[in-house]
């Protein structure tokens, strides 16, 4: 399982200049992605976002910060740490945890035709569907990706992102992920939104007020 340490921030010609002298592009794709969670929003409410991207499972949860460390620094406030967990069966297990009363049998219905019969199990519905078309660009420095994404509802943000093994050296992917934004003559001292941020604040607005005040978003 990795860990995805990222930070988010909003793009403009001239970062676009910069990015193509100090790295190179890697690619364009583009991605649907859909969130699902319970009416009661069971999982977003912890922090954890069940996603299908590319007709692939995601599940992100988040990671617990090292209160000791320089993870309190501004520079490391401004990146967000989730695991990422891409194996289904897990991913059912974490999800069967939030929701005890619900048992779902992996077996039978990974097994089945109908290979989505454990979302309604689980009382799973999507509540967010919007496409992406990102490109990628990676930098010298190792293990650095940053991509800017256009979202089809029309936000667009960048990422500077950098992924680590669990229990990995997250001081050396906060400096990475410093030193690029450095690089890319980043000064913002906020956080950025994310594309659910805005999607939920425009779309759910309810939704959206419930992670506001529960500190999720
Ligand atoms: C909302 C959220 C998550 C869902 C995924 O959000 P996002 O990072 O916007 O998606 P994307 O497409 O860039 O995913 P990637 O391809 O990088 O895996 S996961 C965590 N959150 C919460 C969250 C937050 N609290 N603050 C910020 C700045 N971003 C996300």
């Amino acid at each position: 399982m990795s860990v995805e340490v990222e930070r988010k921030f909003l793009f403009s010609a001239d970062t676009l200049k910069t990015l193509e002298e100090i790295g190179v592009c890697v690619g364009q794709r583009q991605f649907q992605d859909q969130y699902f969670d319970t009416a009661k929003f069971d999982l977003t409410l912890r922090d954890m976002w069940l996603r299908k991207r590319k007709g692939c499972w995601e599940l992100k949860c988040p990671t617990t910060v090292d209160e000791t460390s320089e993870e309190k620094s501004k520079a490391a406030a401004l990146c967000t740490r989730y695991k990422e967990i891409t194996n289904l069966p897990e991913i059912q297990l974490r999800v069967e945890e939030v929701m005890k009363d619900v048992c779902v049998d992996r077996e039978t219905s990974s097994s089945q035709e109908d290979g989505e019969a454990w979302l309604s199990k689980m009382n799973l519905v999507c509540f967010a569907d919007y496409t992406t078309v990102r490109r990628s660009f990676s930098l010298e420095e190792e293990g650095v990706q940053i991509d800017l994404d256009e979202a089809d509802f029309g936000y667009h943000v960048g990422e500077i992102e950098v992924l680590i093994p669990e229990g990995g050296d997250m001081q050396s992917a906060l400096e990475k992920i410093q030193r690029t934004a450095q690089k890319l003559g980043l000064t913002g001292d906020q956080r950025v939104e994310g594309k659910m941020n805005v999607y939920l604040k425009r779309n759910h607005p309810e939704h959206y007020a419930k992670l506001l005040s529960t500190h999720v978003l």
